[in-house]
């Protein structure tokens, strides 16, 4: 048979060509990233009553989170302008796709992640894909000025979200969003890290009404953990805390870009404590069958925490974006989770656990 066309995926690049920067074919870096589903929530009327609550599921990206959207433009680029290494600190995402796709480009990658505050899953990707790991004893904040510094004087391309790239490449996730819906939702959740890709969805979303693709803007809806939370604080957090590792940031490269979604749709940047974060994670797990990482649940906390304060009515529209798969950091849900039951292979023993004992 002939391939099916519609079947085929082709990446954000080629799928949303019209509306990126200009690439040529031969330089473009893929792994088919994008087209991730938008999940109906179905079983937490409990805790978010009668709103339509959609989850787009970034953690179903090539490398399992939303930063593949971002890379294939960046690394594309670096390749377009002959760049031979890519360069970024990060809390582990970020380089777990910088380490894939300048594989894929044939590219050297150099990470600065904090030590001892990285997710196991998202280490062994940029350990696997053979980039340089520098574990940096400090903070991702000083990790990201030391890329800064690197990458001014030495040749060598900055694949962090100031790298403009990343984000014309996140901004797709808010065309797929308009495109599953049919119309752009009331409210758009999302974690807020670096504040780049909320800067990103913004940018989408406004892009489409400005084609008058869409009708409507979504109020963009931003949540830092309690302990890194300096957009909700007003001032830089120079030791930022939080299990959620991935948002464990004190200084954001994309402040401006935050405030700015946040003021031109009337929404809100606020914050969600560690166990707030942590209930949501085991509600979507449990309940909903969606396994995300930490950080990306922070966006589910933030959807409940206002339907408790009365903010969002029955019949919105809100999507959620789960940022990263929880199988990022298998640790946090061994710890989450209920222990495994131990029995010698024995049926008696299965039934008793069971239940159907005599
Ligand atoms: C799962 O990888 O900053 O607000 O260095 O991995 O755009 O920074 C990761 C951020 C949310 C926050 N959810 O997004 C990195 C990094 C997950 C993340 C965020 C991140 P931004």
């Amino acid at each position: 048979m002939e391939p099916n066309k519609k079947a085929i995926w082709n990446g954000i690049i080629r799928e949303y060509r019209d509306y990126l920067p200009e690439i040529s074919n031969g330089n473009i870096v893929t792994l088919n990233e994008g087209n991730t589903p938008l999940i109906e929530s179905t079983n937490l009327v409990d805790k978010v009553g009668n709103i339509r609550l959609l989850f787009k599921f970034e953690g179903l990206n090539p490398t399992g989170s939303f930063k593949d959207r971002g890379m294939t433009f960046a690394v594309s680029k670096a390749k377009e302008d002959g760049s031979t290494a890519v360069i970024c600190a990060s809390t582990g995402n970020t380089s777990a796709a910088a380490a894939a796709y300048a594989a894929k480009a044939g590219m050297k990658a150099y990470v600065l992640v904090p030590a001892g505050n990285i997710a196991l899953g998202k280490l062994s990707q940029a350990m696997i894909h053979n980039a340089i790991v520098m574990e940096v004893a400090g903070s991702f904040d000083d990790a990201l000025d030391l890329v800064k510094e690197v990458s001014k004087n030495y040749p060598v391309t900055m694949v962090n979200s100031l790298n403009p790239f990343r984000i014309e490449g996140q901004k797709t996730a808010a065309f797929e969003v308009c495109e599953a819906l049919g119309f752009a939702p009331t409210y758009h959740f999302l974690p807020v890290g670096n504040a780049g890709n909320i800067t990103a969805y913004w940018r989408g979303y406004k892009e489409f009404k400005e084609k008058g693709i869409v009708a409507g803007l979504p109020k963009m809806m931003g949540f830092q953990a309690e302990g890194a939370a300096p957009i909700v604080r007003g001032e830089v957090v120079e030791h930022p805390d939080t299990i959620a590792t991935a948002i464990r940031i004190g200084n954001p490269a994309s402040w401006d870009g935050a405030i700015e979604a946040r003021d031109e749709s009337g929404g809100v940047i606020d914050l969600v404590s560690d166990a707030d974060i942590l209930a949501a994670y085991n509600l979507l797990a449990s309940r909903e069958g969606v396994f995300c990482e930490p950080a990306s649940a922070a966006s589910v906390a933030g959807v409940i925490k206002m339907v408790e304060r009365g903010e969002l009515e029955d019949g919105d529209t809100v999507v959620c974006t789960l940022t990263g798969h929880g199988l990022k950091d298998p640790d946090r849900a061994i710890s989450e989770a209920s222990e495994t039951i131990k029995v010698r292979p024995v049926m008696d023993e299965i039934l008793a656990v069971m239940g159907f004992g005599s």
